[in-house]
């Protein structure tokens, strides 16, 4: 018999140098004598899963065997990125593994570079979900995460002639050692069909009689906490070809159809849908929201069956966490199971679904929020907009009473839209079934109660919460600027932070230290110049240290205003262009960096793109300019492109229209960075202005409650002689595509510019000029960077969790014994 340690795996250099060896061997199948990077990589992954799998195993059995409460977080997306640094951070064995590659001729960093992205996610919401796990991990709580297995993540953004196109990004082409199978875990999802009347025990019931069948099969993704044991789950669904098959077209002889149609179910998993808000109603997005949340669901219910038999206690053994509205349709799946499969009678199941699920919105825009068609609903899943029907009536009744006949009020605060198209407000059907909705940040849900959802906070002020985002410190300084990790390390003395952020704050102490300053100068240094040589790799842009990297990446949207800063580039050019020689001396030289995905479909954020690689064209290749200025767009961004990106910039834009950004999470990895921000006071700022102070910032633009009255001035608003000057340049051809911009500017002009770059336009500059004038002044600017990452506490996504356990989930830690 084995002893239980003999089959751990060991962790000395010298065994993982053999691990190594044996992987590429036999899992790679090369030989142990002749292997490249890339295979390097494959043997060194699946070392890192077989030791996650050990603590994954052992997590699973210590949760079975304690039986806590548990979290299970539902979200379309996760933005993971790649895995193998954050893996063996995580466990505490990176040192271990760097020693042993360099036995075997190979350099970490090296084989790193070889992972792709996993990007099944479109951005913040996403990247979110990813934070969130490790947080949830590292904290050591009963947690698990379920998701879509898209074979084809986020689009890639390719660049050819300035404009974007979009190519597949089939990820799983080389395999994916981060994942595990399990052929054994699988559920039948149904759809179509009809509902029947039946009568059962006497009892009239509606029996859902589907019409197709579609298998799920469960990929677990191990998630490491960090200085922890506890390795979470992370199920992602695969759409696999039912086992039950149409006897009759087989037998009908027609089998090559028969198989060729059995494979079309697995289109449900094919591809992540790019973020459209205003998308409406596309079927296949239907179905891949209910094929997954009806197999989680299901592995939810087996799980608690497994050892309880009485369904009141569900409520006081899982939360159920709704990320956005996407995975709403869950709240209906669990009423259709209680009630048509438990048999457990509508009250007594409408209780325990309210008690059950809670709701974080992830928007600001009512736009934005989803709606989906009556039609659709009811022939995909007919016995589902029934319930739907039966809690809104429920609702609508008890609304009577407690409002009144106020028919107006009723029809915007039911869940069924009347109009030409009927449709479901899944964010209604939210509020009305759960216990909590959360938003985002402080003046986020600040727009929920006044705006957004005002009617329902009247009725339910109690539901109302909310979490202020966070980002994992663990993969946005530790991960990704390991300098600046080591850098802090040795001046609080103690890697403390790395789970408890908050001792960050006692880097403010040394903050005007010239030692800690001059080290600190030269992390930002080094990081700039691996990110000057990615610069140089992609375009060719030559680019110099001794600029300020000013940085904006996020998703093109108009309210996050690229089109501000590419307009305030072009006034810097302009202003540079006619400029006496001896004024150009004291000129603080830029590099603007810019990346971002527009959605296919957003074509006012393409042109966005266009005109970026336009004005760069001009201004990268004027001889008047040379390095005063320079503009770079990073194609294809992504998560591995942020980890670079971040550490190496001296300024970050932020500067979406105030009351827009429901937070914004870029803002706190330039933070952690110490990158200084430029921003509007919108969503998370406002809080991180509470934290450093608006002296280590810099703001503009109109405030939240301005915003509404500018807007309704239209045409009437005064807007400055430079923003008509560069809106012109580019209207009349200066960066040629005369015709192409022509609606891009009529966005900004004549009293349509709705977000407000005009009137804002001033006070960018302004603000900019402070920019260039605290650069000048080194030693400040680095006090300030200091201090922006000494205030950087409560941006972390431990805080965010540990305040969604105490006050939204009701979990607690459940630590799996080392
Ligand atoms: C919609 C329809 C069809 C397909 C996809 C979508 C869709 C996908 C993602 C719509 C919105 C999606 O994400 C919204 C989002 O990322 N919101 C951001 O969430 C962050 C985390 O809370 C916030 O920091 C940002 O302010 C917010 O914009």
């Amino acid at each position: 018999m084995f002893e239980l340690m003999d089959v751990f795996l060991k962790n000395d250099p010298i065994s993982l140098e053999k691990d190594i060896l044996y992987h590429v061997e036999y899992t790679v199948a090369r030989s142990r004598f002749n292997f490249d990077d890339f295979e390097a990589y494959q043997a060194l992954s699946h070392s890192v899963r077989d030791r996650l799998i050990e603590r994954w195993h052992d997590t699973q059995q210590y949760f079975k065997k304690k039986d806590p409460k548990r979290l299970y977080f539902l979200s379309l997306e996760f933005l993971m990125g790649r895995s193998l640094s954050n893996s063996v951070i995580n466990l505490g064995i990176r040192d271990q593994y760097a020693a042993a590659l360099r036995q075997l001729g190979f350099e970490f960093e090296v084989l790193a570079e070889q992972e792709g992205d996993a990007a099944l996610g479109n951005g913040g919401l996403a990247r979110l979900s990813a934070c969130q796990m490790d947080s949830l991990a590292t904290l050591d709580y009963p947690a698990m995460g379920y998701g879509l297995r898209y074979q084809y993540g986020l689009f890639r953004q390719i660049i050819l002639d300035g404009f974007q196109h979009e190519q597949p990004d089939y990820w799983l082409n080389f395999g994916n050692p981060w994942e595990i199978e399990r052929v054994h875990v699988s559920y039948a999802v149904k759809f179509y069909g009809t509902v029947e009347e039946q009568i059962l025990n006497a009892e009239k019931c509606n029996i859902w009689v589907p019409g197709e069948t579609v298998e799920a099969v469960a990929y677990d993704n191990p998630i490491p906490g960090y200085g922890t044991r506890n390795t979470i789950n992370l199920r992602l669904w695969a759409a696999k070809p039912s086992g039950q098959y149409d006897m009759e077209s087989y037998n009908t002889g027609d089998y090559i159809n028969a198989v060729v149609n059995r494979q079309k179910a697995e289109t449900i998993s094919n591809v992540l849908y790019p973020d459209d808000r205003s998308y409406q109603g596309k079927e296949l997005r239907l179905k891949q929201q209910y094929f997954f949340v009806s197999a989680s669901l299901q592995d939810i219910i087996r799980r608690f069956k497994d050892v309880h038999d009485n369904f009141d206690d569900f409520p006081g053994k899982v939360a159920l966490q709704l990320n956005d509205t996407h995975p709403s349709l869950a709240i209906v799946e669990l009423m259709r199971v209680l009630v048509d499969e438990e048999r457990l009678g509508w009250d007594r199941a409408w209780d325990i679904v309210c008690k059950t699920f809670c709701f974080t919105t992830h928007t600001v825009l009512p736009e934005a929020l989803e709606k989906i068609p009556v039609d659709l609903l009811g022939s995909l899943l007919p016995r589902h907009l029934q319930i739907i029907y039966d809690i809104n009536f429920n609702f609508v009744e008890e609304l009577k009473k407690r409002i009144g006949l106020d028919y107006s009020r009723l029809s915007l605060m039911s869940i069924v839209e009347e109009g030409a198209v009927k449709n479901i407000r899944m964010a209604n059907l939210s509020i009305v079934c759960c216990h909590t909705i959360n938003g985002v940040s402080r003046v986020h849900a600040e727009l929920l109660k006044k705006r957004v959802f005002k009617d329902f906070y009247e009725l339910w002020p109690q539901k109302f919460q909310y979490k202020t985002n966070g980002v994992t410190q663990r993969r946005w300084i530790v991960v990704s600027n390991p300098n600046l990790c080591a850098l802090v390390s040795k001046w609080l003395g103690t890697e403390a932070w790395i789970c408890n952020v908050d001792l960050l704050a006692g880097l403010q102490e040394f903050a005007s230290n010239p030692d800690l300053q001059q080290e600190w100068k030269m992390v930002k240094t080094v990081n700039k110049m691996r990110l000057a040589e990615y610069i140089e790799a992609m375009s060719g842009v030559k680019v110099s240290l001794d600029a300020m990297f000013d940085v904006q990446i996020k998703r093109i949207h108009e309210y996050k205003r690229q089109l501000l800063n590419i307009l305030g580039i072009i006034h810097r050019y302009d202003c540079i262009k006619n400029m006496e020689k001896s004024d150009k001396r004291k000129v603080v030289p830029r590099v603007c960096i810019l990346g971002g995905k527009a959605a296919p479909g957003y074509e006012i954020a393409k042109k966005i793109i266009k005109l970026c690689h336009a004005v760069a064209e001009k201004v990268n290749n004027d001889a008047d300019i040379g390095d005063l200025l320079k503009l770079v767009f990073i194609p294809d961004y992504n998560v591995s492109v942020a980890e670079l990106v971040i550490p190496g910039s001296d300024l970050s834009q932020h500067i979406s229209t105030a009351g827009h950004e429901a937070s914004g999470t870029g803002s706190m990895k330039f933070l952690m960075n110490g990158c200084l921000l430029l921003a509007t006071a919108d969503g998370s700022t406002v809080e991180i202005i509470d934290e450093i102070g608006a002296d280590n910032m810099f703001l503009f633009g109109a405030k939240m409650n301005e915003v509404s009255t500018l807007r309704d001035k239209g045409a009437a608003l005064k807007v400055p002689l430079q923003f008509a000057r560069v809106v012109r340049m580019v209207r009349d051809g200066y960066f040629g595509f005369k015709d192409y911009f022509k609606s891009l500017c009529d966005t900004v002009e004549d009293g349509r510019d709705f977000y407000l770059l005009g009137h804002d336009f001033s006070s960018y500059l302004e603000t900019q000029a402070a920019a260039d004038r605290a650069f000048v002044d080194q030693e400040k600017w680095t006090r300030m960077s200091i201090l922006s990452t000494a205030g950087s506490g409560r941006f972390s996504s431990d805080r965010t969790i540990e305040e969604y356990a105490e006050k939204t989930w009701g979990i607690e830690p459940c630590k799996c014994p080392s």
